[in-house]
Formats: structure tokens, C-alpha cells, sequence
């Protein structure tokens, strides 16, 4: 059953930092979205999602962890969490300034052997409701098993939460306006309808279009490609999965108010004809 007063969003690394310009965090990304967000509160309970962009991703390189198998360095490990809490703590500073009532919730506190534990997340929706806080969780290096740490992206846990919570609305937010199809020439696919084994049956304009994926040299969780493939398994449980650019952030009001918006749009063939 859909919670639909729920909207899970994530920001993404590449609108929350510069990502090619290493620990540097994106201020007027992280504004734009916020101030959104004040509005969007009055209607909806949100759950928030951050990616690593210049923070995690950055050590996480330095150290190695997206080449060398498993276990990582201490230190590395160490590193790359310090700096995910301190991009946290940026964008946690600046909401609160913007009068939103962020919480921070770290991902190991949901997550349990390298699963999610699906009582905590159920918690992570329970704690915004009939209050103005927003639980903020972020892309982090986790503890799994056997002394073994693991990189968990946001993307991950925006499939983990979905998929758990049913939201009406999953929102992305990149760099760039959606999926391209190509992305040489930006060709923007709007909607990408799937059937029920998450296989895509059409896109907005033709059958079974052929869609082009690629990932920046330091992304270690795989890029658009990754995102695209958890978007997919949120779809398939029935919530609609939106991709936009966080620099255009009004767009999630234009979502939410079932506006016509620039972005692409993931969702069961069934719920998009029930949806719209
Ligand atoms: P982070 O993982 O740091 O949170 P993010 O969630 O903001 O980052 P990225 O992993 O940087 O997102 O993915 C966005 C990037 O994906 C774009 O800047 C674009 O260059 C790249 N990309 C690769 N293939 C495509 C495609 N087919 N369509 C759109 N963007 C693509
Ligand atoms: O940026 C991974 O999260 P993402 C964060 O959402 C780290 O892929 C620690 C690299």
C-alpha cells in the first residue's frame, strides 16, 4: 500500500559537491534544494537521501576501496566515513539556518549485516510524521560481517527505503536533467514504463529504445548506471521514480503537484496509467 503522503528524495554527490573539485561542497545546490523543501513540508513528510560526490567518493579512491578487494584499510575506512559526516554536517547546518528541522540518521543504524533492517527503516518514516522533522541519512562505509566494511550508496538506500516504505514519489537529483538515451547529444528520455519483472517495454516514443549508460572515472558505486538500475527495482514495487537535475529544483514541486516537468520518469506501465 502506498504511503502517499511520503516523498523520499535524494541528493545527489554531483549537486550537493563539486565533484570534480575535491571536498568541496556545493552551497547554493545544497540552498536551492532546502528552500524547496520548506515548501514541499507542508504537505508531504519527507525522508532525505545525500550521495558522497567529493567527499566520500574522493578518499574513497585515494584509499583504493572501488579497485582492492575487500577488506579496506583502516585507515580508509576511517577517512571516508569522517568525511561523509562532515558533508552531513554542511548540508545539516545550512537546513537548520533555512529553518527545515533535519535529523541525521546514519546508515548503519538501519542496516544489519549488510542488509537493511526493515523495523528501523519502518522508524525512519514513523520519526517525521506529526512533527517538522526530516530524517537525513547519507551514502556511507559500513560495517557487513566477519570484520569486512562495504561502501553503501545512496542509491542504495534509496532503493532499501523505497522498496520498504512505498513512498508515493522517489526523486533523484543529478547534475543533469535525467536519463539520456545518448549522452553525446543529451537526448533526454521522459519516460521509461516497465513491466512487472522490472524489464523496460517502452520509453515515452518508441518500443524497447536502447538506452546508453556511462560512469564518471571516480564514481565507485557505478554512476547513472547503478542509479538507474535501483530505480528500476523501486518502480517495480509499485512507487513512481522521478530523475531530475537538483540545480532545477522547483521540478519537485511540479512533481508533486502532477505538473508537466523536465526529467524522467520510471514506473510499472499500471501505476503510471493509474497515476496520470
Ligand atoms: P553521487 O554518487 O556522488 O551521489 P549523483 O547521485 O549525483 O552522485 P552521479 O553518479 O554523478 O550522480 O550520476 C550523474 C552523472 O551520470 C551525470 O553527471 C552524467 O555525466 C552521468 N551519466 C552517465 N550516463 C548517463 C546517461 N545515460 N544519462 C544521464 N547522465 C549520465
Ligand atoms: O555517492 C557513496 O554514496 P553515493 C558514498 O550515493 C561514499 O554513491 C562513501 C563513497
Amino acid at each position: 500500500m502506498i504511503d502517499s503522503n511520503l516523498v523520499i528524495i535524494k541528493m545527489g554527490g554531483s549537486v550537493v559537491t563539486f565533484k570534480d573539485e575535491p571536498l568541496m561542497p556545493n552551497m547554493e545546490g545544497i540552498e536551492g534544494i532546502a528552500k524547496v523543501l520548506v515548501e514541499l513540508r507542508k504537505n508531504f513528510r519527507i525522508i532525505l537521501v545525500h550521495g558522497g560526490g567529493s567527499f566520500g567518493h574522493y578518499w574513497s579512491v585515494k584509499y583504493d576501496m572501488h579497485t582492492k578487494p575487500l577488506p579496506y584499510s583502516d585507515e580508509g575506512i576511517a577517512v571516508v566515513h569522517e568525511s561523509m559526516i562532515k558533508l552531513n554536517h554542511i548540508i545539516i547546518e545550512k537546513f537548520i539556518k533555512l529553518h527545515l528541522r533535519p535529523y541525521t540518521v546514519l546508515p548503519s543504524s538501519f542496516m544489519y549485516k549488510g542488509q537493511g533492517d526493515v523495523n528501523k527503516i519502518k522508524e525512519l518514516a514513523e520519526m517525521g510524521a506529526g512533527n517538522d522533522l526530516i530524517p537525513v541519512t547519507f551514502g556511507d562505509v559500513i560495517y557487513t560481517t566477519e570484520n569486512n566494511f562495504s561502501i553503501l550508496s545512496g542509491d542504495t538506500i534509496m532503493s532499501l527505503l523505497g522498496t520498504t516504505l512505498h513512498p508515493r514519489y522517489c526523486i533523484f537529483t543529478t547534475n543533469v536533467d535525467g536519463l539520456y538515451g545518448n549522452l553525446d547529444n543529451k537526448d533526454l528520455v521522459p519516460k521509461i514504463y516497465l513491466n512487472n519483472s522490472g524489464e523496460i517495454i517502452a520509453t515515452e516514443t518508441e518500443a524497447n529504445s536502447k538506452i546508453e549508460s556511462s560512469s564518471s572515472s571516480y564514481d565507485v558505486t557505478g554512476g547513472m548506471k547503478r542509479k538507474i538500475s535501483e530505480a528500476i527495482s523501486i518502480a517495480i514495487s509499485g512507487c513512481q521514480v522521478h530523475l531530475i537535475s537538483g540545480f532545477r529544483p522547483e521540478r519537485i514541486l511540479d512533481i508533486v503537484n502532477n505538473r508537466d516537468y523536465v526529467g524522467t520518469c520510471i514506473s510499472l506501465k499500471s501505476t503510471s496509467q493509474l497515476a496520470r
